[in-house]
């Protein structure tokens, strides 16, 4: 009986132990994927750095590498768009505003530094896209 519970156990444990180590690193995993990074909405014209991005039920792409010392166009567009995305906040270039529903808005970005990032907020602060300088 001793000899069957304990072999039961070790039973157990060759096959949880390998299930557990998977669930760790999976876990490890996934905590340390950082969401991708996009260039897909940048485009170089006349030496300027031309990013457009979606407002609608976030912001899309929502994070974008930029290339740092290039004066820098942000153009957000919107359609039918009445969520908190309309309204836009980007503490570091002192912009707080509303976006029409539809349409597009143009904003400048003084070139940046390598390593800098800009941050934009909605109104409510629940949707976030980040430019990362580079
Ligand atoms: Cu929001």
């Amino acid at each position: 009986m001793k000899f069957l519970s304990s072999k039961k156990t070790l039973l157990l444990g060759v096959v949880l132990l390998p299930v557990f180590l998977l669930l760790v690193l999976a876990g490890t995993k996934l905590l340390s994927s950082s969401p991708e990074y996009t260039d897909s909405a940048v485009e170089l014209t006349n030496n300027v750095q031309n990013i457009t991005i979606k407002a609608g039920l976030g912001y899309s792409p929502n994070r974008i590498s930029a290339k740092a010392s290039l004066p820098t166009q942000l153009k957000v567009d919107t359609s039918n768009t009445y969520d908190c995305t309309a309204f836009i906040n980007i503490p570091k270039l002192g912009i707080k505003e509303y976006l029409p529903p539809t349409g597009s808005t143009y904003f400048n970005i003084p070139p940046q530094a390598a390593g800098e990032e800009i941050e934009g907020y909605c109104g409510g602060d629940t949707y976030k896209f980040i430019i990362r300088f580079s």
